[in-house]
């Protein structure tokens, strides 16, 4: 109890001394904690959620239209053109020149399927793009951004969108500089869109007088790409739930076996906005209990969250998960699957006599 209001009032002191993540070495990321949090033992449960849970690089997931461009740095430009006063063109030593932050967040996949892998979080570095856009001067006839990238994938956004301190040209992810795969040299961060907004091996951006649709939108994507408020499960007694069909089979008795009580952890997230509560269900969505959760540090970092189940009967459950942000509660159908798939995951379980 003592440490946890020590570190409690550690995170507030960091907190109020301009963020957590400035403080952090990123190399000092600890990647354990992935593991560490889906343990199956039940004993976890007397230490505190830690505040972050990084996805190593090597697990994070890759969603590429084509194979990835290899970019040689040193022809490699940033360029600032269309609906501009000034044209400018980058190189990755202004990038690098310009101030750093690091910062925490999740990255999905709109088309990640309820309960699905295509998530991860990392704390990413960069550097604000708003400078850059102050200094070309956006004219007002633009009214979107035109992101291109090395790959030819492009896609759009509105100009208030882009304008905004959060929005951050990105060069390293946990600690390294981005993996081919991820982006290499470049990628553009938008918080609170799915990962369809985030182009990666960014090569222009352009001011636009008539909106475009990018290329996953013109294929029927949400074309705002937001992100919906949805709780993932992602473990129930060790086991990833998707590489189970959604279905868990447990024996009574044994290293895993569901008379201990039964480990049951998962992910959160929304648009912008904390997690007001994050309820499960073990009984088809009968009845709800609150599940205990984490504090991210933004709300563009998920939200941990994990459960003890003690069940006392054998037999077969269905195990649902809800989330509420301030603004939005989880549905349990989705309504349009291209909107981002928010729907409830139902997780059937067996427990053997
Ligand atoms: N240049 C480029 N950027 C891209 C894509 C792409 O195909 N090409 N895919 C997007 C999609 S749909 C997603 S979900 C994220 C995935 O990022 P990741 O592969 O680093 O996880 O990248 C986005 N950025
Ligand atoms: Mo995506």
């Amino acid at each position: 109890m003592e440490t946890l209001k020590r570190r409690q009032a550690l995170k507030r002191l960091l907190q109020a001394s301009g963020g957590m993540a400035a403080t952090l070495l990123p190399g000092c990321v600890n990647h354990q904690q992935w593991h560490l949090l889906f343990a199956v033992d039940s004993m976890q449960f007397d230490q505190p959620l830690p505040d972050h849970l990084v996805t190593p690089v090597g697990e994070f997931y890759v969603q590429s239209y084509a194979s990835p461009p290899e970019v040689d740095l040193d022809q490699w430009q940033l360029q600032f053109t269309g609906l501009v006063d000034k044209p400018l063109v980058l190189t990755f030593a202004d990038i690098l020149a310009a101030p750093q932050a690091d910062f925490y967040l999740t990255m999905e996949c709109i088309g990640n399927r309820t309960g699905g892998q295509q998530i991860g979080n990392a704390l990413w570095t960069g550097t604000p793009l708003l400078p850059f856009l102050k200094q070309v001067g956006v004219q007002d006839k633009a009214v979107e951004f035109l992101l291109h990238a090395a790959d030819s994938y492009e896609t759009t956004l509105p100009v208030a969108d882009l304008i905004r301190p959060d929005v951050k040209l990105v060069h390293r992810m946990n600690g390294e500089p981005l993996t081919r795969s991820h982006g290499f040299p470049l990628r553009i961060i938008i918080p609170g869109r799915y990962g369809q907004k985030q182009p990666k091996w960014l090569t222009e951006i352009e001011a636009i007088a008539t909106p475009k649709q990018g290329y996953w939108e013109r294929q029927g994507w949400s074309n705002t790409a937001k992100i919906a408020t949805h709780a993932i499960t992602q473990k129930v007694q060790g086991e990833r739930v998707w590489d189970k069909n959604d279905h868990v089979d447990l024996l009574r008795t044994g290293e895993r076996g569901w008379q201990q009580g039964i480990t049951i952890a998962g992910v959160a997230i929304a648009q912008a906005q904390p997690m007001e509560w994050i309820k499960i269900s073990t009984d088809s969505g009968q009845t709800w209990t609150d599940v205990e959760m984490n504090q991210p540090s933004s709300p563009h970092e998920w939200t941990l969250w994990r459960y003890l189940w003690q069940p006392t009967q054998p037999g077969s459950y269905k195990l649902l998960a809800q989330a509420r942000s301030q603004t939005e509660t989880q549905k349990t159908v989705d309504k349009n699957a291209k909107d981002g798939s928010a729907g409830i995951l139902k997780i059937s379980v067996n427990l053997q006599a």
